[in-house]
């Protein structure tokens, strides 16, 4: 490793020591007799400081040389500088230059020039220089880091299932066909059908955090056409034992975030609330009642919940709540209806007050119920011949449910766009980079 320190590891009482830093050159400003080169790396700023009459020629012309973010590494003493940005800045006794920037940039990565969303994405390695775009990437990782914590302690067993499938998964969303050898195939829209075989198999509780692909056409701040989902299944449990799995999994990610992200939430400016639990839960007949008291348009028992509708739900709720005893009708096939009322079912939403983040439910584990469900939904039994069979041979009772990750991150930092919280986004418009 080339580097000694990051620059936010620099403190004005390490006044005397020599350090190596490496990153970006984000700012030269030439006053003549002196001139200051801003170094960026990850976790900050450092301020070099030339005196240009005394240092070495060669070195002054190399700073006076360099080009906005080129990379540099520069290695030097510290100065407690009260008058530099955090207290210090570094006395060079050697800069060397390990890669050139063309000029002009085709992005302004300091931030003083404003670029769409679009111009950003299109140079999104510059704009990622920008801390307020690193510090959503910070925090996207110690969501899952947290999440994964969740999960290992409650003694759940990490998995990974295809991507490339046979057949459809939801029966509703559009999949994306690719060419498999001589057969078609498919992106698989959710890991649904394998994370219910696994629970054929003992392995009890699984988690998986893996990309799911839909074919969706439209343009929306909250769909992608690829996604990370964060799924899990649950033997032995029910729909209200995986939704106080999934209330606490979100505010401890909250919680999480606020505890190791002060800086970037700091950059962000984004004051977290951690979410109280237990969540409120709303039924979905109470949801259609709180809508038609509004005089609203009315919606019909059956109706699934529309974007108006449910952002009317959550101006009125104004924080998590989860919407449950759906009709069996809106949620799909593997939806366990209840025992005594078989036109509702365990199925339920995680909604924020802007969208929805969750689905989940218990699941049909009896096969004959499962096959009636499907051919109820006009699909074909046979298509699923390989996630009906595990079914045949011993299935306990499960619950599970999907959350998508962006989704998360994105109203926890109350993001405008989805697309700011992936790194790469693809919508129907983009696929590069
Ligand atoms: P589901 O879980 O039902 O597949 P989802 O998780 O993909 O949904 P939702 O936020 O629930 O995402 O999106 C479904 C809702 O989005 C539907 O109520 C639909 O009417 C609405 N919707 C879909 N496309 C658009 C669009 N282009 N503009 C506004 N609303 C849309
Ligand atoms: P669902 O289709 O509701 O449920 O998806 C679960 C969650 O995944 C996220 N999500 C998306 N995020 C961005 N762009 C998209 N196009 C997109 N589609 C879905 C949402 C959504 O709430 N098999 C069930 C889950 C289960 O029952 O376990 C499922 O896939 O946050």
């Amino acid at each position: 490793i080339l580097r000694t320190h990051y620059s936010g590891e620099i403190r004005p009482e390490m006044d005397g020591s020599e350090v190596t830093l490496a990153g970006h050159v984000h700012e030269i400003r030439d006053l003549g007799g002196i001139c200051f080169l801003v170094l960026r790396d990850r976790e900050g700023l450092a301020q070099v400081t030339v005196l240009t009459k005394r240092a070495d020629r060669k070195l002054v012309e190399t700073v006076r040389g360099v080009s906005r973010e080129s990379v540099v590494l520069v290695r030097g003493r510290v100065k407690a500088e009260p008058k530099a940005p955090n207290g210090f800045e570094i006395l060079p006794e050697a800069v060397e230059v390990l890669s050139r920037a063309d000029s002009p940039l085709p992005l302004d990565p300091t931030g003083k020039v404003g670029a769409e969303l679009d111009t950003r994405l299109d140079a999104r390695f510059l704009d990622l220089r920008r801390p307020a775009s690193m510090a959503v990437f910070k925090i996207e990782s110690a969501v899952m880091r947290s999440l994964r914590n969740t999960f290992y302690e409650k003694g759940f067993i990490e998995v990974c299932t295809p991507k490339i499938v046979a057949t459809a998964t939801e029966g509703g969303t559009a999949l994306f066909p690719i060419s498999y050898f001589e057969r078609e195939a498919f992106l698989n829209q959710s890991p649904q059908l394998y994370k219910q075989i696994l629970m054929a198999t003992g392995l009890d509780r699984v988690f998986e955090i893996g990309p799911i692909f839909r074919a969706e056409e439209h343009d929306t701040r909250r769909h992608l056409n690829e996604a990370i989902s964060v799924d899990v299944e649950v033997s032995y449990a029910d729909h209200e034992d995986v939704m106080s799995l999934l209330e606490n999994a979100v505010s401890s990610a909250y919680r999480y975030v606020s505890e190791i992200c002060e800086k970037e939430l700091q950059i962000l400016g984004v004051d977290l609330d951690i979410p109280k639990t237990p969540f409120r839960r709303i039924t979905y007949t109470e949801a259609l009642e709180m809508a038609s008291e509004s005089g609203r348009k009315s919606m019909e028992w059956g109706d699934d919940i529309d974007t108006e509708t449910e952002h009317y739900l959550g101006s009125l709720i104004g924080e998590h709540y989860f919407l449950t005893d759906w009709p069996s009708s809106v949620k799909p096939y593997y939806t366990q209806p209840y025992e005594d009322k078989p036109e509702i079912c365990k199925g339920f939403d995680l909604m924020h007050p802007s969208m929805e983040l969750a689905s989940g439910a218990q699941r049909v584990h009896d096969y004959e119920l499962l096959i009636s469900r499907i051919k109820e939904k006009g699909l074909n039994p046979e298509s699923f011949e390989f996630y009906l069979k595990p079914f045949r041979y011993g299935m306990p009772p499960h619950a599970g449910w999907g959350l998508g990750l962006a989704r998360l991150v994105q109203t926890m930092l109350g993001l405008e766009n989805i697309r700011d919280a992936v790194l790469f986004p693809r919508d129907r418009r983009r696929l590069v980079p």
